[in-house]
C-alpha cells in the first residue's frame, strides 16, 4: 500500500519548529525533543501510519494500545459527525442524560462478564482509576467500615498519570516527581516470573506471587484494606503475563479478607486478550473494571468503570449522591463512536478472531522469536506480546540498564518502518485486531530484520 493519495503535504520542519515552540508532550524531555525534532504522523489506514516524509510504518502498538479496529474507519467518523450535528455535547449531571450514553452503557453491559449492570463514564483511563479509588472508599463508608481505606496495587503497574493514577501505579520514576504515592496506597511485587520466579514452576510462582497480597493485607490489617487493583496483563510495565494460577488465587485472597477486587482493563478490555475482558481470559470475577482505549478504539477519548452488582447495589440503594464526575462523563459524540466501535467488534467477530485465529497464529510466531540470538524470552497472550533482549541466551544474562538496549532496538524498528515499543530491555507489541495472517507474516519478517540490525549494531558497539 502506498501513501494514500489524499494525504496533505506537510512541511515537516515548520511543524517541528511549531511543535518545539508551543507543545509540551507527555512523558517527554522537551529540550531534548526540540534538538531532534518530533516525528510527525499525518495519516493512518488499516494497520499502517505514515509520517510527514511519506514513510509508511506498521503500527505494532495500535497507537497507544487503542486503535484496535485499525485506522481509517469511516463508520466511526460518520458516527461522530452524525452525533455532533444533532447534539455535540450535553452533560449527565442535574437529572439529565443523552441517548448515546444510555445506549453505550447497555452495549457495554451486554459484553461485560456476569454480574455487571452499571457503567460510570469518564474521559480517560486515569479518571477511571480515580473513580475506583473514590468509589471503593464510598462503598466501605456506606457499609459502616470507613476505616477500610487502603488500596493495594503492584510495583511496575500503570494505572494512569493523574495524582491518584500515578500513585496507584508502581512506576518509581513517576513517584519520584511530586512526592507520590499519596497516602492510603500500598504496593506489592509484580508477578514477573523471569525476575522473581526462577527455580519454581510457573504455577507455583503464581501462587507465591498472589501470596504477597495476603502478606500485605495482614501487615496493614484486613479491616483497613478497601481494595486490590491490578491489570490482567501489565501493559506499560512490559507485557508481564502472569501465570494462570495467579489471578484465581488473588480472587480467593480478596474474598477471604473481604477486600474488593478491581481489574484495570484499560488495555485488556474490549478484546485484546481474546475475550471481551482480561478477567475472563484469566478466570476471575472482579467487583470493578476500569476501561478506556479500546472502548472507542481511540477515535475519541472515552473511559469509565464497570460497576459490579455488589458495589452498585450499595451505592444505589443506600448511597444518595456520589459526589464525583466529569464534564465529559457520557459525552454524546464519544459515546456514539464507542457504540459503533463495539458494533464493528461484534460484526467482524474481531474478539473471537483473536481467540481462535490470529491470536494463536501471532503467539506462535512471536514466541518463535526466541530462536533469535538476542531474544531470551518471548511470551504472548491474545494480540499482545513482550520479549526480553539478552546478552547471553544460555544464561539469560541481561545487557544492563546503562546500555539502553531497548532504545537501540526501537531505533532499528522505526528505521525499518516498524513500531514496537521498548520498556527497559523488553520489546513489546500490541497490533490492531484487524491484522491478517499475511500481514502477521510480513510483520514478523520485518521484526526479524530489525532484530538482525540490532544484533549487528550491538556487535559493532562491542556489547557482546
Ligand atoms: N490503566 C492502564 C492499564 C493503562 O494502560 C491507563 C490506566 C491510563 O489511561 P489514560 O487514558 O488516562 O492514559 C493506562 C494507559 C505506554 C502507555 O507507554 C500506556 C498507557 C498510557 C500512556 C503510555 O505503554 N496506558
Amino acid at each position: 500500500m502506498n501513501a494514500p493519495a489524499e494525504m496533505a503535504a506537510v512541511d515537516t520542519h515548520a511543524i517541528q519548529a511549531m511543535d518545539s515552540a508551543n507543545y509540551m508532550h507527555p512523558f517527554t524531555d522537551t529540550k531534548e525533543l526540540a534538538s531532534k525534532g518530533a516525528r510527525v504522523i499525518v495519516k493512518g489506514e488499516g494497520i499502517f501510519v505514515w509520517d510527514s516524509e511519506g514513510k509508511k510504518i506498521l503500527d505494532g502498538m495500535s497507537g497507544l494500545w487503542c486503535v484496535n479496529v485499525g485506522y481509517g474507519r469511516t463508520e466511526l467518523a460518520e458516527a461522530a459527525y452524525k452525533q455532533m450535528t444533532v447534539l455535540p455535547y450535553y452533560n449527565s449531571f442535574f437529572n439529565t442524560t443523552n441517548v448515546p450514553a444510555v445506549e453505550l452503557a447497555k452495549a457495554i453491559v451486554s459484553v461485560a462478564p456476569e454480574g455487571f449492570h452499571h457503567v460510570f463514564f469518564t474521559g480517560s483511563g486515569s479518571e477511571g482509576n480515580d473513580t475506583i479509588f473514590r468509589m471503593v472508599r464510598r462503598y466501605w463508608d456506606l457499609k459502616g467500615q470507613p476505616q477500610k481505606k487502603t488500596l493495594i496495587a503492584r510495583n511496575n503497574a500503570y494505572h494512569g498519570s493523574t495524582v491518584c493514577g500515578a500513585s496507584l501505579g508502581g512506576m518509581t520514576y513517576m513517584h519520584a516527581q511530586g512526592d507520590l504515592p499519596i497516602p492510603g496506597i500500598a504496593h506489592i511485587e509484580q508477578p514477573y516470573y523471569f525476575e522473581h520466579g526462577q527455580g519454581m514452576t510457573e504455577e507455583a510462582f503464581g501462587i507465591k506471587a498472589a501470596g504477597w497480597l495476603e502478606e500485605k493485607i495482614l501487615a496493614i490489617g484486613a479491616d483497613k484494606v478497601a481494595a486490590f487493583i491490578g491489570e490482567p496483563v501489565q501493559g506499560a510495565g512490559g507485557v508481564i503475563i502472569p501465570p494462570m494460577s495467579y489471578w484465581p488465587e488473588i480472587q480467593r485472597i480478596c474474598k477471604k479478607y473481604d477486600v474488593l477486587l478491581a481489574s484495570d482493563e484499560v488495555i485488556c478490555g474490549f478484546g485484546r486478550t481474546g475475550q471481551w475482558f482480561g478477567c475472563q481470559t484469566f478466570g476471575y470475577q472482579p467487583d470493578l473494571i476500569t476501561f478506556a482505549k479500546g472502548v472507542s478504539s481511540g477515535y475519541l477519548p472515552l473511559g469509565g468503570v464497570l460497576v459490579g452488582d455488589r458495589v452498585a447495589q450499595v451505592l444505589i440503594e443506600q448511597g444518595g449522591d456520589f459526589n464525583h464526575g466529569f464534564t465529559y462523563s457520557g459525552h454524546p459524540a464519544a459515546c456514539a463512536v464507542a457504540l459503533e466501535n463495539i458494533a464493528i467488534l461484534k460484526r467482524e467477530n474481531l474478539v473471537t478472531r483473536i481467540r481462535d485465529d490470529v491470536g494463536p497464529y501471532f503467539k506462535e510466531k512471536f514466541e518463535a522469536l526466541t530462536d533469535h540470538p538476542l531474544v531470551g524470552i518471548a511470551n504472548a497472550k491474545g494480540l499482545m506480546g513482550g520479549l526480553l533482549l539478552v546478552r547471553n541466551k544460555a544464561t539469560l544474562q541481561r545487557f544492563g540498564s546503562d546500555k539502553g538496549i531497548g532504545m537501540v532496538c526501537r531505533g532499528h524498528m522505526f528505521g525499518n518502518g516498524m513500531i514496537m515499543r521498548h520498556v527497559g530491555d523488553r520489546m513489546i507489541i500490541a497490533p490492531p485486531f484487524v491484522i491478517t495472517r499475511a500481514q502477521i507474516d510480513d510483520m514478523f519478517a520485518l521484526i526479524r530484520k530489525c532484530l538482525d540490525a540490532t544484533l549487528e549494531d550491538v556487535k559493532a558497539r562491542g556489547w557482546l
